[in-house]
C-alpha cells in the first residue's frame, strides 16, 4: 500500500513537473495577446477574462516554480519582479483606479496551469471575499 502512494505521489510530481501550455507561448509556438515581455517576465492577456482587464504575469524561466509554494530564497528576486512587471502593466492598461492581483497555488486554490503566474484583473469593482 505504500509503494502504490508513493507511486501515486510520483505520478502526481511528474504531471505538474511537465511543460505547460505557458510554455509554447514563451516559445512563441502558440499565439498569445502578449502586451509586455522583458528577458525575465512576459505578461498576455487571459484567454478566459474574469475581468474587463485580465491579463497574467509569468516568468520565462519557470526555474521550478510550478507553483508559489515552491518558492525558496533563491526566487525572490525574481517574485518581485513580477509584481513590479504586475503594477507596471496594470498601468499601461489605464487600472489607476485599482486591480487586484492573485496567485492560485495547488488544488485547494484552483490552480490548472503549473506555471506560476499572476492573475491581474480590473476595470470593474472587484467583489470580496473571491469564491
Ligand atoms: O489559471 C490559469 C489561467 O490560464 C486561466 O485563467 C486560463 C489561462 N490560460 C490557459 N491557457 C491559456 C492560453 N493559451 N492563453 C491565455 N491564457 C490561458 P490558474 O490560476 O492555473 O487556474
Amino acid at each position: 500500500a505504500s509503494e502504490e502512494a508513493a507511486a501515486k505521489a510520483n505520478a502526481h510530481m511528474a504531471e505538474t513537473d511537465a511543460p505547460t501550455i505557458f510554455d509554447k507561448i514563451i516559445s512563441k509556438e502558440i499565439k498569445a495577446n502578449i502586451i509586455y515581455e522583458d528577458d525575465e517576465a512576459l505578461a498576455f492577456r487571459d484567454i478566459s477574462p474574469q475581468a474587463p482587464v485580465h491579463f497574467l504575469v509569468i516568468p520565462k524561466n519557470r526555474s521550478g516554480l510550478t507553483r508559489l509554494s515552491k518558492a525558496t530564497e533563491a526566487h525572490k528576486p525574481l517574485l518581485g519582479h513580477l509584481m513590479w512587471v504586475a503594477q507596471h502593466v496594470a498601468m499601461k492598461e489605464n487600472l489607476g483606479d485599482g486591480f487586484r492581483v492573485t496567485v492560485n497555488d495547488g488544488p485547494n486554490g484552483s490552480q490548472s496551469v503549473y506555471h506560476l503566474h499572476l492573475h491581474v484583473m480590473g476595470g470593474r469593482q472587484m467583489g470580496w471575499p473571491p469564491g
